[in-house]
């Protein structure tokens, strides 16, 4: 136990080792195959060759060791790498790390299967509005238009476009597995190290640009048609709505403004809208409710709205076959099993429909992330380093 401590206290070490490689000095921020991403690729390949994994970077951008097993199936175990702007240090991060730290653990055994750590490029959907992108690439779910945009960024980090099909998994995968901090309260409220996620709502997430006329600040109030008005009016609408609809959670987190000064009035407004809840009708629904309201705003300001779909992501369940043994994993640590829904979302989740999918939640001290603040305890890093050697060891004995 004081040896797993000291464990977990250096799994906490290297998600602040790898927070030092930001955009942003003085900040957490790294997108999308961003330059300081080749810092992250550097370190987190030196502990994957240490722990002996093959390591490769594949053309999405995701960071792929495999520890070779006795036969060719493989258990995947990943995370993703970018983070929010502004973000902590754990998250996605502590997964990837995690997954690493079993790999050592084992010492040089080898199981029944492969193990393939991956560190996913893109989850968050910061660089193109787009989240998943390293997950999507590696279950060959890439659109060409998707492709055609991510291109630039991909050759940018010396990367080829035109390999990205190798990217798509290349052997009988038997299960995936994330560890990832709750990002909420529920963990800390029940007093609970770990949960095993049952499932994980569904998302939308869409653009919508407010075109209005810029003009001079002098322009009388009745003859403008200001966009980031009508913009505000609607996000204002979007809140209420929320408010009014159990269980439903839409987000404005972004919005930019053009030209962009004190006194022009704005001619565009391009906001960002992010809308989740555990029914995939009551999300359609409520999408469909928050787009048509922008219509109406716009009309009536006399200001055009258009608006375009970046994400739409059905709920999906965790495979019972993996949760199932990831919960007498959590018993036999000696910690108390407690199932809960995922409300944001994960690679485990674009995953999930080509290969048995579970998740480990890490509880996350005052409910905080996509904040600096975000942090881990230790002792609940134990646990689930605990939970997951149990788990690799029952799927040993299943596999032999
Ligand atoms: O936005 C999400 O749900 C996740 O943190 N990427
Ligand atoms: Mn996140
Ligand atoms: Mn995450």
């Amino acid at each position: 136990m004081e040896r797993l401590l000291s464990v977990a206290h250096e799994v906490i070490g290297r998600c602040h080792a790898l927070a030092e490689f930001t955009e942003e000095p003085g900040h957490i921020t790294r997108t999308f195959l961003s330059p300081p991403m080749r810092g992250v690729h550097a370190q987190v390949r030196q502990w994957m060759e240490a722990a002996g994994m093959s390591v490769r970077v594949d053309a999405a951008g995701n960071i792929r060791g495999v520890y070779a097993g006795q036969t060719s199936a493989r258990l995947l175990i990943g995370s993703h790498l970018d983070t929010v702007p502004h973000a902590g240090a754990f998250d996605g991060i502590l997964g990837v790390i995690l997954g690493i730290t079993l790999v050592e653990s084992l010492g040089g055994r080898r199981l029944p299967f492969q193990i393939e750590v991956i560190g996913f490029s893109e989850e968050e959907g910061v660089k193109f509005g787009v989240p998943f992108i390293g997950s999507r690439a590696v279950i060959g779910d890439l659109d060409p238009a998707l492709i055609e945009r991510i291109s630039p960024a991909i050759a940018d980090f010396g990367l080829d476009p035109a390999q990205l099909a190798e990217a798509r998994l290349d052997s009988d995968a038997l299960g995936y597995l994330e560890f990832h901090i709750e990002q909420g309260p529920v963990l800390e409220n029940l007093d609970c190290a770990v949960a095993v996620v049952e499932a994980i709502a569904g998302q939308s997430r869409f653009e919508i640009a407010f075109r209005g006329d810029a003009n001079h600040a002098a322009t009388p109030m009745l003859s403008r048609r200001d966009a980031l008005a009508a913009a505000a009016e609607w996000i204002s609408a979007v809140e209420r709505e929320a408010l009014a609809a159990e269980g439903l959670l839409a987000t404005v987190g972004s919005i930019e403004v053009e030209p962009g000064a004190a006194n022009v009035i704005a001619g565009v407004a391009r906001a960002s809208l992010d809308v989740r809840h555990g029914d995939d009708a009551i999300r359609a629904a409520a999408a469909g409710r928050l787009l048509g309201c922008a219509q109406t705003i716009a009309a009536r300001r006399g200001v055009t709205v258009a608006s375009k779909r970046h994400l739409d992501r059905p709920a999906v369940r965790m495979d019972a076959a993996l949760v199932s043994p990831l919960e007498r994993a959590v018993a036999r640590a000696g910690h108390p099993v407690h199932r809960m829904t995922s409300g944001a979302g994960h690679d485990a989740m674009i995953l999930a429909p080509i290969v048995p999918a579970a998740m480990l939640f890490v509880r996350s001290p005052g409910g905080v992330s996509h904040h600096p603040a975000e942090t881990v305890l230790p002792e609940d890093v134990t646990a689930a380093l605990q939970a997951g050697m149990s788990f690799l060891e029952e799927l040993e004995a299943r596999h032999a």
